[in-house]
């Protein structure tokens, strides 16, 4: 049985297996620019963050209709309900679908047709984050979070994705502000490309609660300290970084370090179609590569529930 877990940093496009791709592209009548699913893998060598990005927004044009979003959200939860996920807190990414003319209500309504009986069907209990995409403009994301307004109901927090070089956080201060007076919990991915400076940004000017990466957060002791000290999470995915070669191999990824200095880590799978694997194989894999331990790989799934934002009854339901 793998141990009970939960996922923190899951971007639902990213769940798009090769084989859903092309099927929906047929049923949409959309034309991929692969001919079959084995030369569509063979792109799936990424030399950094943009180069998966470009094929990530490639493929989604495939997702066009509620019936869409809700198939792509039942195949993640079944995969996920094997591995032993019990609660999902699930990223998308709507302005990536209103440039392709599929509005927000199509999206939200979609994947909720899934998410709404995802613990009955699948024993998941599941939270969406509206990510916004930061190499898009400040306007652009505050547009979004307007669009977002009839749909709060369904949506308990923001994000901030895409290309982070060059997209500090401070750019989005004016968005998160207006998201925390609606309620909306934040995090934003930091750190992962982008420099240390970013966390601590992402902390004191976007007011974030839970930091998604924060790899970099090493290279600076005295933001380890305080990211202890204040309990802070972080939602690491440790086979993202070595895809996106943010580390060279598995053997040499920073989590045991960062366990040992007392970060709140958590291990994710990020966009588990494209960098081999959801969120029990990032587990097994860590588990091989870095000589953790049962002892380790429990709390690291502890830590999952803790930095969730389950209400503490649910967090006990949930484990
Ligand atoms: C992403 Cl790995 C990663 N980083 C930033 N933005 C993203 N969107 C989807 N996957
Ligand atoms: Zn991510």
């Amino acid at each position: 049985m793998p141990l009970p877990k939960a996922e923190l940093h899951l971007h639902i496009e990213g769940t798009l297996e090769p084989e859903l791709a092309f099927e929906l592209a047929a049923r949409n009548g959309v034309a991929l620019p692969y001919a079959d699913t084995d030369e569509l893998r063979k792109a799936y060598q990424f030399e950094d963050l943009q180069s998966f990005l470009n094929l990530y927004y490639e493929l989604m044009a495939v997702l066009r209709t509620e019936r869409d979003f809700e198939d792509l959200a039942n195949a993640y939860l079944a995969r996920a309900a094997a591995q032993g996920v019990r609660h999902a807190e699930i990223f998308f990414d709507p302005q990536a679908h209103l440039a392709r003319g599929v509005g927000m209500g199509t999206v939200v309504d979609g994947l909720w047709r899934a998410l709404g009986g995802s613990e009955a069907e699948h024993g998941i209990s599941t939270r969406l984050i509206l990510c916004f995409l930061r190499d898009e403009s400040a306007e652009s994301a505050l547009e979004t979070l307007e669009a977002a307004k009839p749909y709060l109901d369904r949506i308990t927090g923001v994000g901030l994705d895409s290309a982070e070089v060059g997209h500090p956080p401070v750019k989005f201060r004016e968005v998160y502000e207006a998201a925390a007076a609606l309620g909306l919990r934040r995090v934003a991915h930091a750190g992962e490309e982008g420099p240390p400076e970013y966390i601590t940004e992402a902390l004191d000017v976007l007011g974030v609660e839970r930091v998604d990466h924060g790899l970099r957060c090493m290279e600076d002791p005295a933001l380890v300290e305080r990211l202890v000290r204040e309990r802070i999470p972080l939602t690491l995915c440790p086979l993202s970084n070595v895809r996106l070669r943010t580390v060279d191999v598995l053997a040499d990824h920073p989590l045991p370090a960062m366990l040992d200095a007392g970060l709140l880590c958590t291990v994710n799978s990020d966009d588990p179609a494209y960098f081999g694997g959801y969120a029990g194989d990032n587990f097994d894999a860590v588990g091989a590569a870095l000589g953790l331990g049962e002892e380790r790989l429990r709390e690291l799934a502890r830590n999952s529930f803790v930095a969730s934002f389950l209400e503490d009854d649910e967090e006990r339901r949930a484990r």
